[in-house]
């Protein structure tokens, strides 16, 4: 297959991915004491559509970038898993809108995801690396990570805060578009939470800015701007195809490669301004 140009390849995702969360009538979870935790709606038609929208991504290179005023600047803002902003500020702001998260953050002893107050701002998205297959029946039976177990102690405990669950396929149909535009065969896991975020985000915003995915002059091993842990497989990838999504994204991207090598910053469109 011929390698799509930015704009084909934007209108393939737009066409073939489709941003589904979990809702109370889907199921097999119509049929289970707790459905009502879910949300009776779809995250898309629940909020936005923004105007701009910023992804940061948790990425060492965001350390002295100074880009926290620029990313508040924006309507909407996503983070992911544990990145926190006290303390960060001056380089990755602190408006939160959405915090997408992986269901090992929400199982993991180390993040107190129950009781930490780092998740109560703004509203919650989980996924989980469900094995290749978007069958919600095999995948409630076979989750990676205990997700809906963690989700309903969650509500419980945070009933107010909104909290959606993001529906498998949609990780899977992101891959069929990483490997279709790839010339090799890439590992069969799901792609990083950086670019479900910013998926995401192109279908709830008219333009979106992502910070740090495609690393700047800063690049470091470091891998996260909020540890001091270092390792390059966090930038390129180990257990997520990272090194592909990049690629995809530099390919898509419609600012300038200054922007990239100056602020780490790329520019796409939102997926309802495409003419397909
Ligand atoms: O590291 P993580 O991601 O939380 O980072 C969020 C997103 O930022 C982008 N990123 C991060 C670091 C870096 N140096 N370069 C980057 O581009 C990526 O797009 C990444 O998705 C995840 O995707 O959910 C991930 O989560 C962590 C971990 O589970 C959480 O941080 C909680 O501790 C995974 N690490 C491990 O499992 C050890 C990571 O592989 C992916």
């Amino acid at each position: 297959q011929s390698k799509l140009s930015g704009p084909e390849l934007l209108c393939q995702i737009k066409k073939m991915v489709q941003i589904t969360t979990l809702t109370q009538d889907m199921e097999p979870f119509a049929g289970f004491p707790w459905a009502s935790q879910l949300s009776p709606r779809q995250l898309i038609s629940d909020i936005g559509p923004f105007k701009t929208c910023a992804v940061v991504s948790s990425a060492g290179s965001l350390k002295n970038s100074g880009l926290g005023k620029e990313i508040d600047a924006h309507d909407a803002v996503i983070r992911f898993n544990a990145a926190p902003t006290t303390g960060f500020e001056k380089d990755v702001g602190s408006k939160t809108t959405v915090r997408l998260i992986n269901s090992q953050v929400m199982a993991s002893e180390d993040h107190h995801f129950l009781s930490n107050s780092l998740y109560s701002a703004g509203i919650l998205v989980s996924w989980d690396p469900a094995p290749h297959s978007s069958d919600l029946r095999e995948w409630y039976n076979k989750t990676d990570y205990p997700i809906f177990k963690q989700y309903q102690r969650y509500r419980r405990l945070h009933p107010q805060q909104p909290f959606y669950i993001l529906h498998p396929r949609m990780e899977w149909q992101l891959w069929q578009r990483i490997q279709d535009n790839m010339g090799e065969s890439i590992q069969k896991n799901p792609p990083s939470s950086g670019l479900l975020g910013t998926v995401l985000m192109m279908s709830l915003c008219e333009a979106v800015h992502v910070y740090e995915f495609l690393p700047s002059r800063r690049k470091t091993e470091l891998c996260h701007y909020y540890q001091r842990f270092s390792d390059a497989a966090c930038t390129l990838g180990a257990y997520h195809p990272l090194l592909y999504e990049k690629n995809l994204v530099k390919r898509m991207n419609q600012g300038s490669d200054r922007d990239i090598y100056m602020y780490g910053r790329v520019t796409l469109p939102g997926l309802k301004t495409l003419n397909c």
